[in-house]
């Protein structure tokens, strides 16, 4: 059992444009992230996952770097980042940057040297081609933000790939030149004392030598050529040879499409490349065969197969990264839980799921507060450009009605985690004196950090106990996973054990209450109990038998 940090570790991310304004202008800053890290420390997370704060147009919020190597103006100084870091290394903790060079902005320096003329040095920093024989796309990519991946460029007279929006130029991974300055400014951060990088779609660097395209519509589907490509465990090695096994870091690699096989791939002791992956798989657990904004309903054994493929396909080499939220996906509570009688058991459970499987669990920002889902009555109130492109392609190209298009935004649109940090109940949540980019949720009166802090039985509290056994208990890091209960479509039982220890979890996922029958094999053991969503639980339990009740959970240890 090789010991590592980043396995011991709880890490929290910060979306800093909305987790708290400093100076009144309704964006999130630095000087705001320094107001709160005590109380990151009184949750008790060790690692910060910082999403961008470099310079953007912030065409996508941030992801959409225009200068690598400074801050943005919305956010701060350079010197304010310093007295963060500072700040959260003087309490123990460690700070993971976003690292996004998939692609950068169009504003930078790079990209407006590289197209301004074919004989640029810069220009192959880029991925340029020349249009098809009827002036068409190079290819028939779709986007990931909708429509064409490509974008004509008057000035030279080609098109250039952008996986995402057009003001995210895809940088071209097969030039080394451009590599080498990856490295270098990747070196520039960890010099300054960060503690390792969280990296952008690094799974999509790699592209099909040709750019080929896909059988199927105008623009279709290219996944296929542009994740987990050719070349892109050369790079990853290359990055490690270069940069990370210098430095004694954490690095996660986000993942789209990436499957469990690749995972080993990617994070392999012996592979030289990353520590562990972000996969997406569990998140497509309630979109239907035309994607994400296509709804259904998730099941219990849906989302348990892909949990339990990745805890089984990761038990001997490599490492699983625990999540359910983060910036991209709406708020876990709305979307597994429940916001009603049950919002706090059925939080509860869900971080006691996050907290119990092996691997790094991630906790989003607000998501230890159980903040939900919002609902704003007009697209005009939402910011993200994924959603904003979405509504007009299905508005107007296709057709859908605004009832069906705003339920889908609703369900799956990333403004979901985007609006801002709910502090207290003052207006907006305590978050800015001044007007939000983004409309705070309305329930930030009943659901925010001041009165999560304040009542001991909290979403909150339960987090840091959480967090505090893991300190406590190497078992929940180090224990081998067994599945229980197979076939249960409405708990989910496993085991975790270590040194002759082991820890059994009962987790009711749904608001009624359900039956339990203790396996034979576990009958025997004498139990103790460790954790419980519910507090009134007599010990030690007859647990041969019961009813758990509404999103019941429960943590055993078997002697
Ligand atoms: O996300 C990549 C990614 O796959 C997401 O865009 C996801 O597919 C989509 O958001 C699901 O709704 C990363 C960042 O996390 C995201 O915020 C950026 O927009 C994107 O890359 C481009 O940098
Ligand atoms: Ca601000």
């Amino acid at each position: 059992m090789k010991r590592a940090f980043w396995k011991e570790a709880v890490v929290y991310q910060i979306y800093p444009r909305s987790f708290m304004d400093s100076n009144g202008d309704g964006i999130g800053d630095l000087r705001g992230i320094i107001s709160k890290l005590d109380y990151l420390k009184e949750l008790g997370v060790d690692v910060i996952w910082l999403s961008p704060v470099f310079k953007s147009p912030n065409d996508d919020n941030g992801y959409d770097i225009s200068d690598y190597r400074n801050i943005m103006d919305e956010f701060g100084t350079m010197a304010d980042w310093e007295e963060m870091l500072q700040g959260i290394h003087e309490r123990g903790m460690k700070l993971i940057m976003d690292l996004v060079v998939n692609h950068s902005s169009d504003e930078h320096a790079w990209f407006m040297e590289s197209r301004s003329s074919k004989d640029s040095p810069y220009r192959d920093y880029y991925m340029w081609r020349p249009g098809g024989p009827e002036g068409q796309e190079p290819n028939n990519w779709v986007s990931f933000f909708g429509g064409s991946a490509w974008q004509y460029d008057e000035a030279t007279g080609e098109y250039f790939l952008h996986l995402f929006s057009k003001k995210q130029p895809d940088l071209n991974w097969e030039n080394p030149v451009l590599r080498q300055e990856v490295y270098h400014m990747m070196t520039f951060w960890l010099d300054k004392g960060i503690d390792g990088f969280r990296m952008d779609v690094i799974n999509c660097i790699s592209k099909t030598p040709g750019l080929p395209s896909v059988g199927g519509d105008r623009y279709a589907w290219g996944g296929e050529h542009f994740m987990n490509g050719p070349k892109i465990h050369d790079y990853l090695q290359e990055m490690n040879r270069e940069v990370l096994s210098k430095y004694d870091i954490m690095t996660v690699g986000e993942m789209p499409g990436a499957t469990v096989e690749q995972a080993k791939d990617y994070t392999g002791k012996d592979r030289g490349e990353l520590n562990m992956v972000f996969q997406f798989e569990h998140m497509d657990v309630d979109s239907g065969p035309y994607g994400k904004w296509d709804l259904r309903p998730w099941t219990l054994k849906g989302l348990r197969d892909i949990l339990h493929k990745w805890q089984v396909g990761l038990a001997e080499d490599g490492w699983n990264s625990l999540y359910l939220n983060n910036h991209d996906q709406p708020r876990m509570v709305s979307r597994f839980g429940d916001t009603g009688a049950y919002h706090k058991q059925s939080a509860k459970m869900l971080a006691t799921l996050l907290h119990t499987l092996k691997g790094t669990p991630y906790i989003y920002q607000g998501e230890e507060l159980g903040m939900t889902n919002v609902k704003f009555p007009s697209i005009d109130d939402y910011r993200d450009i994924e959603t904003l492109n979405m509504y007009r392609e299905h508005r107007y190209e296709h057709g859908r009605s605004e009832e069906e298009v705003m339920a889908s935004i609703y369900a799956k649109g990333r403004d979901n985690a985007r609006t801002p940090m709910q502090w207290d109940a003052s207006p907006n949540g305590g978050f800015t004196t001044g007007t939000p980019w983004l409309a705070s949720n309305p329930d930030y009166d009943r659901i925010n950090a001041e009165q999560a802090t304040a009542d001991s039985d909290s979403i909150f509290h339960y987090y840091k106990r959480l967090i505090q056994l893991r300190k406590k208990h190497d078992i929940m890091v180090y224990g081998s996973y067994e599945l229980i209960l197979p076939d249960d479509d409405r708990i989910y039982v496993y085991t975790r054990e270590l040194n002759g220890e082991r820890w059994l979890i009962i987790l009711n996922f749904f608001g009624e209450p359900a039956e339990f029958i203790l396996p034979d094999e576990l009958a025997h053991a004498s139990r103790e109990l460790i954790i419980s969503n519910y507090d009134d639980i007599e010990a030690p339990a007859d647990i041969r038998q019961f009813t758990l009740r509404p999103y019941e959970a429960r943590v055993y240890s078997l002697t």
